[in-house]
């Protein structure tokens, strides 16, 4: 898999601005490029990147998309003057035309292409575009909402002609629906469009009835037009991730795309005047994060909107940081999706359940008269609301004030080592530090018989223990991200480093068991840990409790799609509701579940505990270990695809445990029924 992160940036793109005087249009100033690429330099990001050079599109690549006619318009705008650029601005809806429009929009739509070529052909993994005019409102025959050129359907046509790509994944996570997208890829099976937007039943710009969930796509497009409507304003963290979780993760594991383009608008963030709504810096690590475990990695991240200049250019920041590696920070506030964003997500699936078999099971109606209906312009009552001066009216400037404080939070210190491991004598794995330090013989004993475990005497397992141990240390002090402990007792070294990431200070430990493990007993319920355990033998000995949950299903030969189903709609959402300061996946003999499931859920994991993730694996496991090293040093991500849909079984036991947990850990719900 390749490496490195592209970064496209060209100060000229900056070098057009409105001329007269136009409420709708003053939003879109050139600063935004300046403030954000200034950003990135700030935190030293810049130099990390791959530099790779902007081009213009040629006319035949613009004409992927637009036509021969509007093409011309454009074109004419280079040698008009003020009033003629004015008038002919007048034909479209909130847009504006410069003498050098044309030259920043071929600009705009070259550097999106030279990412995609950049990430195609394998000389970077991933990459960010930093481009003005933004793309994902213009359409064949006109421009509209600031965008000239539709650099992102440019790219995605290109990827299939230029590349041969059959599946394009196109994620339009700006808060204004990308209907310029959604129109030239309507009938395209090749190109799954996913947008949320604010929508306000449909009393928001641009106020289009396709742009609601019914908008599912036509002819053999069917099922790959995606459109998650916002109905109030307010909307943040997890709501989002809910999305993420519930609605676009699903569709596209069984899509299974080859390629990904965002669409990246930050007006979907706090402060921003267009959108309103709540989400943080964060949250965009959290979206970049889950998107790169899919398409092998292959992600394109393509600026659009974003008017608040602080948010604007952090989210950035926190975009490229995570594509280029560095830990995900801790998702801000408490993790309770909003029941307008609920009734929305249940609609959205309802309306796609014909479609994809992940969501044969949601046997859902559409919510038809929305609870949240009536009240349209009031913000959807989210508790996490940011702790604004309470003096503070002007929404943009309190979150500024709230962003300067936030930032300071979100700049981890990134450990020195990202992987360590606690291996028999003579082995390796590739990219792995090999832990040789430990905590003296009489220590382990001491934490085994304070653990209540049966105490061993072995010497293998208590040298492996002993390692194991200081491995968890120095996770704590941050000079390691994560780890690998091979044991020849998983189960029972679990116990102990679990019990002892507790005395060290841990104050939320998640830990996630496969195969035959024996958790429980040993742990009280007060919160300070979470067990979940998947598969197995049920463990009669553990009790059960919105801590203590145990899922399982028989099914042979295991399908992959089951554990899935799970991971995606089940286990991340109750990890993402937690929210653990480590995670241990504990990986005993005779698990049921299969190592490539196994290694995509600690990919998706490494967005929680700012990564702090130690996997407890039996010895006899070589495979599983090989896996996991390469899931956690983040060499590979797993190819994965889940065409089939999931067994019955496990849907049930998932349902029913969704059932059970879902007032506690509010980021299962997907349905208001
Ligand atoms: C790219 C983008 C917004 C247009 C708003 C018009 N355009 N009211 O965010
Ligand atoms: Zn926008």
């Amino acid at each position: 898999m390749a490496s490195g992160t592209a970064l496209l940036y060209d100060k000229e793109m900056s070098n057009y601005k409105l001329l007269w005087d136009d409420p709708a249009c003053a939003i879109d100033v050139p600063e935004r490029l300046v403030s954000s690429y200034e950003r990135l330099k700030h935190y030293g990001l810049l130099e990390r990147c791959v530099r790779v050079p902007v081009r213009e599109a040629t006319v035949e690549e613009i004409l992927l998309i637009h036509s021969k006619e509007y093409l011309e318009v454009v074109q004419s705008t280079q040698f008009m003057n003020e009033e003629e650029l004015w008038k002919t601005s007048q034909n479209y809806d909130c847009a504006f035309f410069h003498p050098n429009s044309y030259r920043c929009a071929r600009l705009a739509a070259g550097a999106t292409l030279q990412l995609v070529d950049s990430v195609v052909c394998g000389r970077v993994r991933n990459g960010m575009a930093l481009v003005r005019p933004p793309g994902h409102h213009s359409q064949r025959n006109v421009s509209n909402g600031f965008c000239v050129f539709n650099n992102v359907a440019i790219a995605a046509e290109y990827a299939r002609r230029k590349h041969g790509l059959q599946r394009v994944l196109i994620v339009d996570w700006d808060i204004h629906h990308g209907q310029g997208i959604q129109y030239a890829f309507e009938e395209d099976p090749s190109i799954l469009y996913f947008s949320w937007h604010r929508y306000e039943h449909q009393e928001f710009w641009p106020n289009l009835k396709e742009s609601n969930y019914d908008a599912v796509g036509k002819g053999e497009g069917t099922g790959f037009n995606v459109n998650v409507p916002w109905n109030k304003i307010g909307m943040g963290n997890a709501d989002y991730i809910a999305v993420f979780l519930h609605v676009l993760l699903p569709m596209a594991l069984e899509f299974n795309p080859e390629l990904i383009i965002v669409s990246a608008g930050y007006d979907s963030g706090i402060g921003d005047p267009e959108g309103r709504m709540c989400a943080t810096p964060d949250c965009f690590s959290h979206l970049t994060h889950l998107l790169m475990q899919l398409a092998e990695g292959k992600l394109c991240v393509v600026l659009e909107g974003g008017y608040h200049m602080r948010m604007l250019s952090e989210s950035v920041c926190m975009t490229v940081k995570t594509l280029l590696g560095d830990p995900v920070p801790q998702l801000y506030g408490e993790m309770t999706p909003c029941l307008s964003a609920i009734e929305s997500i249940q609609n959205v699936i309802a309306a796609h359940a014909p479609f994809w078999n992940c969501f044969m099971y949601d046997k859902l109606t559409t919510v038809e008269e929305p609870s949240t209906k009536r009240e349209s312009g009031d913000a959807c009552p989210v508790p996490q609301t940011v702790p604004y001066p309470e003096a503070c009216t002007d929404e943009a400037k309190k979150a500024d004030v709230f962003l300067q404080c936030h930032m300071t939070e979100l700049l981890l210190s990134v450990p020195p080592v990202r992987t360590a491991a606690v291996l028999p004598p003579q082995s390796l794995l590739r990219g792995v530090q090999v832990e040789a330090s430990t905590v003296a013989v009489e220590e382990t004993e001491a934490l085994i018989s304070n653990s209540g475990v049966m105490l061993v005497k072995e010497e293998a397992m208590l040298l492996s223990l002993g390692k194991t141990l200081s491995l968890l240390t120095k996770i704590l002090n941050k000079q390691i991200r994560n780890g690998i402990a091979l044991s020849p007792a998983a189960s029972l070294s679990s116990v102990v480093a679990v019990k002892q990431s507790i005395t060290l200070g841990f104050q939320k430990v998640l830990c996630i068991a496969f195969g035959d493990v024996d958790l429980g007993k040993d742990f009280s319920d007060d919160g300070k840990t979470m067990l979940l355990k998947i598969g197995g033998k049920q463990n009669s000995e553990m009790s059960i409790s919105k801590y203590h949950i145990s899922l399982s299903w028989i099914e042979d030969p295991p399908e992959e799609s089951s554990f899935v189903f799970a991971v995606l709609r089940f286990i991340l959402p109750l990890a993402y509701s937690y929210q653990p300061d480590i995670v241990f996946i504990t990986l005993g003999a005779e698990r049921s579940i299969s190592v490539k499931g196994i290694s995509l859920l600690a990919c998706f994991l490494q967005g929680l505990a700012e990564g702090q993730t130690l996997a407890v694996i039996q010895d006899s496991e070589a495979e599983l270990a090989e896996a996991m090293a390469e899931a956690l040093t983040a060499i590979s991500v797993p190819h994965f695809a889940s065409g089939t849909p999931a067994t019955t079984e496990a849907v049930l036991a998932i349902k029913q445990e969704r059932q059970r947990l879902q007032q506690q850990w509010k980021l299962l719900q997907c349905s208001v029924n």
